[in-house]
């Protein structure tokens, strides 16, 4: 099997310091959570900007200043967000991409989200792609739901995406695809050949999906943005001990972990 790729998705849109305290909010405090889960063994850090009152914000200049403050302390592929928070404008959404990031994610589909509505029509994919195309930036195929797929397909399909394709699989979303290994399975095998993929299990389903991804090859993202509980009851103190906790496993299955190098082999980054 190939090294393993750990991403972390250290802080996200929707959380609140209610929701954990340690959430980080400000450049520095994103990038130290960011370097912290890298010396853990994270290759891939996914990131979202928080403005100065700590509110979701896709402006590119808080970005460039996050991304630069993780960059001198860690050699972590960077992933910027482009899905940001429900509430934002396409426009919006898609600014960081303007920063030429490695990767950035992109969700292929429209998915309930909780109370909310995840948007996003077929036109925003194919302006989201071409973004990301023309600025040299691989995507992350967000996959919500299963028909989330042959959206992205259907994108290669038009030559707006380059193989191989990189999905991840974000199960457990209240509104989309429930995590389970069946469901992981079936997108699996959904996939064309020659792509590679992560699973992201929201709330307490993130380290078994994480374990599965371990099992069946694939690969894994952990992080606040998508959990904030090491243990039922239990808040994870960041996001170091959820990365830590799946080297172990990985270590415990005889599968080694990928340092950002040979992670950026394995996306074809390089
Ligand atoms: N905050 C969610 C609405 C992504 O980063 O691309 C979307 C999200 C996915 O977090
Ligand atoms: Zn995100």
């Amino acid at each position: 099997m190939d090294k393993l790729i750990i991403t972390a998705a250290v802080v996200g849109a929707e959380l609140t310091r209610e929701d954990t305290p340690h959430l980080p909010l400000t450049p520095e405090e994103i990038a130290e959570e960011a370097r912290r889960s890298c010396e853990a063994g994270a290759s891939v850090v996914h990131l979202h900007a928080r403005d100065s009152e700590g509110l979701p914000t896709q402006d590119p200049e808080v970005y460039g200043e996050i991304i630069e403050r993780v960059r001198s302390r860690c050699d972590a592929v960077i992933q910027v967000s482009t899905g940001g928070a429900v509430h934002m404008s396409a426009e919006e959404r898609l600014a960081p991409v303007s920063l030429k990031p490695e990767m950035a994610s992109l969700t292929t589909g429209t998915v309930n989200f909780g109370e909310d509505v995840f948007f996003n029509p077929w036109d925003l994919l194919v302006r989201f792609a071409e973004a990301m195309k023309e600025h040299g930036v691989k995507p992350e195929l967000e996959i919500f739901d299963t028909g989330m797929v042959a959206n992205a397909v259907r994108l290669e399909t038009m030559g707006l995406l380059s193989p191989p394709l990189h999905f991840d699989f974000v199960l457990g979303v209240p509104g989309a695809l429930p995590a389970g290994v069946k469901n992981l399975v079936h997108l699996v095998e959904s996939l064309p050949s020659g792509s590679t993929w992560s699973v992201a299990g929201i709330g307490r389903h993130q380290l078994p999906m994480a374990a599965a991804a371990v099992i069946l090859g694939g690969h894994a993202r952990v992080g606040l943005e998508d959990n904030i509980f090491y243990r039922k009851g239990e808040l994870a103190q960041g996001n170091a001990p959820l990365v830590e906790r799946v080297v172990r496993i990985a270590r415990e299955l005889g599968r080694a972990v990928a340092d950002p190098d040979e992670a950026r082999a394995l996306l074809g980054l390089v």
